[in-house]
């Protein structure tokens, strides 16, 4: 996967080394090959990008009506599907994922996430009120909803194009211009949409991407800078808290996608074959690379050894290797720094567990050689507060433990300072809903797992996330609103 591409920042319309200087490698995860260049943004970069976010909102972007608003991002979604393989490669050349993955979901996903919300802003209505007071005043009362301001959007590397645009596209929708600092793992995407965004039209200033890192660099003066007036961040919730800290400053509002630890329930009376297809998703898809995917598995005693075997069946049965075979369906982790965090909880594991499947590195062939595997893996016969199954670990792993009772495996699903994502497996609809309501999280999926509608609330609780977004209800962050109280 070589190549001598050079990964400019994108501001004001334009593409730009910047004046910093400084590239980093970005290196490809299949086969440890320096993929492209990116140039750094500094904070001469981070203010012009700012500058010209404000100078759209305040001209043609703020001006622009919802419907043209609405017409112009559908262009912008067209145009992410007229260059799907372009997006599809570049996406798999920073992530190493399948392309049976990347083009199934990653890339549609990124230009639905356009269409959704250009629908949204399309179809909504105003709140009224008719008023009148004890002493016979009369008025009405309405509620508009205007945008933001300028908004910063700092995005993690799992699932980059998906993740980037689930954020920008309610934001400009809304009317509100963005400056996005893509991860310093995955620049790619980001950068080629501003391409699309100018063929389709959309304003100078309203689109912005920033590159560089989180702490001294382009991320933290992104979200320090005063003059950005809302910041969205989907990363680990320790970089949530440092975002946050920064955001008190000037009060500026935030919307948190965070960690997880997210826990399924399987009980006895579940359609066995399906749940193991189902789980064998959630817990291995994109490598273990999904906020939403499962480490904490909770099986009911009776099923609960065939359970372990199926899942380890399917454990094993994945094919790694050339990204655009049909029949791959395991990547790489993203790096061969993650990979390290990675195995120290395989280690661990090995040490600690019983190891049902896996726990190592796998041999690759030829260049593959050098890419960051490693093995699905399963565990058992851990303690609740052994790091494997109290830590986010996002990898390809799962601690199983059985259960008796529903109350204990709900206590137990509980047992975590996350609360992002639940699956919940059973033919019992009443046990599938008394369960759904127990489990604290923000999504709870009955017999399926990230089954996607995106007009649904997303979001996590606890530590897992701040607000939920998706449909209308990212209206919530995207706009203000003003009540408009007018006497008559
Ligand atoms: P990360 O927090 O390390 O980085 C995310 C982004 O934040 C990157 O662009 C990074 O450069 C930037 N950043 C880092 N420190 C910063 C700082 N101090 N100020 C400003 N920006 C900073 O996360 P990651 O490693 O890219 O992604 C993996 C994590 O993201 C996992 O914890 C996973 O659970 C979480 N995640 C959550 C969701 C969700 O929807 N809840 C979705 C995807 C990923
Ligand atoms: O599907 C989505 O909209 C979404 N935000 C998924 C997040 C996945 C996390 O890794």
């Amino acid at each position: 996967m070589a190549s001598n591409q050079n990964i400019l920042n994108f501001i004001n319309g334009e593409y730009t080394e910047g004046t910093l200087g400084k590239t980093w490698e970005n290196i490809c995860p299949l086969d440890g090959e320096i993929i492209s260049r990116v140039h750094e943004a500094g904070k001469a970069e981070v203010d012009a990008a700012v500058r010209a976010a404000h100078r759209a909102l305040n001209g043609p972007w703020g001006k622009m009506s919802p419907q043209d608003r609405a017409d112009t991002l559908y262009r912008v979604a067209d145009g992410i599907t007229a260059r799907f393989d372009e997006f599809l490669k570049a996406e798999i050349a920073d992530t190493g994922k399948p392309s049976s993955l990347a083009s199934h979901i990653d890339i549609p996903r990124g230009a639905a996430n356009f269409k959704i919300f250009a629908d949204v802003i399309r179809s909504i209505g105003a709140e009224f009120f008719e008023t009148v007071t004890p002493d016979g005043q009369e008025a009405i009362n309405y509620a508009v909803r205007r945008p933001k301001g300028v908004i910063g959007v700092i995005c993690p590397w799992n699932l980059p194009l998906l993740l980037m645009t689930w954020k920008v596209g309610p934001a400009l929708a809304c009317g509100n211009t963005v400056i996005v600092k893509p991860s310093e793992e995955t620049p790619t995407t980001a950068t080629l949409l501003g391409e699309v965004m100018n063929d389709a039209g959309v304003p100078e200033g309203v689109y912005n991407v920033v590159h560089g890192f989180g702490p001294g660099s382009a991320g933290e003066m992104l979200t320090q800078h005063p003059s950005v007036d809302a910041i969205t961040f989907t990363g680990e919730t320790a970089t949530g808290e440092a975002i946050m800290k920064n955001a008190a400053v000037g009060v500026r509002d935030v919307s948190f996608e965070l960690g997880g630890k997210n826990p399924a329930i399987i009980y006895g009376d579940c359609d066995f074959d399906a749940t193991v297809d189902g789980m064998s998703r959630a817990v291995f898809a994109n490598c273990g690379q999904v906020c939403l995917n499962t480490e904490r598995v909770y099986v009911e005693r009776p099923i609960y050894n065939d359970f372990v075997e199926a899942l380890k069946a399917k454990a094993e049965s994945f094919k790694r290797g050339d990204p655009f075979d049909k029949a791959t369906n395991q990547g790489p982790l993203i790096s061969q720094e993650h990979r390290d965090k990675v195995l120290g909880y395989y280690e661990r594991g090995n040490n600690d567990a019983k190891v049902v499947t896996g726990g190592g590195v796998p041999d690759m062939d030829g260049a593959y050689g050098k890419g960051s595997w490693v093995e699905p893996t399963i565990w058992t016969d851990l303690e609740e507060d052994h790091p494997n199954v109290a830590e986010e670990i996002f990898g390809p792993c799962c601690h199983i433990r059985p259960f008796d009772k529903d109350e204990e495996a709900v206590e137990l699903a509980n047992n975590s300072p996350y609360g992002l994502a639940t699956s919940i497996w059973t033919q019992d609809i009443k046990r599938a809903n008394v369960t759904a309501r127990s489990v604290n999280v923000g999504i709870t999926w009955v017999n399926c797992w990230f089954l996607r509608d995106l007009r649904t609330p997303f979001g996590g609780s606890k530590q897992s996330g701040i607000g939920r977004e998706g449909g209308q209800h990212s209206l919530e962050f995207y706009t203000e609103m003003t009540n408009v109280c007018v006497k008559l």
